[in-house]
């Protein structure tokens, strides 16, 4: 190679603006907790990570309406959540959507095996086989599998006693609705009050209404409850 510093400096340049096309203008938000709830598990293709590269890296961004970003598959590389993600819509139109309460459904595209279908609502096949993706609405945990059509089942089930590193955790989500009756009300302000003050020593200590992650249920937690306050769930979830 007559010139291989240029093709260094080449590569490097290439390598940063795919990186800036796929982290450019994407905000993930998985894993809030920073506890490794980011890997789902292919039977096939083992682990993937919707958290790719850590904070403010090409990860999966969950939103009310559709799902954007990356989720890096050790043996099969990216998959692309939506063509929104890198705008590339007017070439091929497609996508994870989103219900707005956490049923998924639509295609994401694996670049090296073709098409992941995220439920079968999608296709309307679900008289055949029943499958599909959800987010929990009140933890942002995802739950069910995928199908992907060159290599099959994609858990992203560990059940609820699972530990974090084996599910997919987004920071999409009401936790206010302390009691999950789909509206944030004086029976969750109830709940709260209960742990109020409290830290993980103490016999009424509720993570749950930990709503900021500080290990003490505390005025800024009454704060945050409060400025959700008489909201339905579709309403107290993130756009
Ligand atoms: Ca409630
Ligand atoms: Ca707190």
């Amino acid at each position: 190679m007559r010139h291989p510093k240029r093709i260094v400096i080449a590569l490097a340049i290439v390598a940063a603006i795919a990186a800036f096309a796929r982290g450019g203008t994407l905000a993930e938000n998985i894993d809030p907790g920073g506890s490794n709830a980011k890997y789902a598990y292919g039977e096939n293709i083992g682990w993937l990570n919707a958290r790719p590269a850590g904070a403010g890296g090409p990860g999966v961004q969950v939103g009310k309406t559709r799902l954007t970003g990356y989720i890096w598959a050790e043996n099969i590389g990216w998959i692309n959540m939506s063509c929104h993600t890198n705008a590339t819509c007017a070439t091929v139109n497609y996508g994870v959507l989103n219900d707005g309460l956490g049923v998924l459904s639509g295609y994401a595209w694996a670049e090296n095996v073709g098409w992941i279908n995220m439920s079968c609502l999608t296709n309307n096949t679900c008289s055949t086989s029943t499958y599909g993706v959800i987010i929990d609405p009140w933890t942002g945990v995802f739950g069910g599998k995928a199908w992907g059509e060159n290599v099959g089942w994609i858990s992203f089930s560990w059940g609820s006693g699972a530990p974090a590193a084996f599910r997919v955790q987004t920071g999409w989500a009401c936790p206010y609705d302390l009691n999950r009756d789909a509206t944030v009300a004086f029976a969750d302000l109830l709940v709260l009050a209960r742990a109020y003050n409290s830290t993980p020593s103490r016999p009424n200590w509720n993570a749950m209404a930990d709503f900021n992650r500080s290990g003490h249920v505390a005025f800024a937690d009454l704060l945050l409850f409060a400025s959700h306050y008489r909201q339905t769930l579709a309403a107290c979830l993130p756009a």
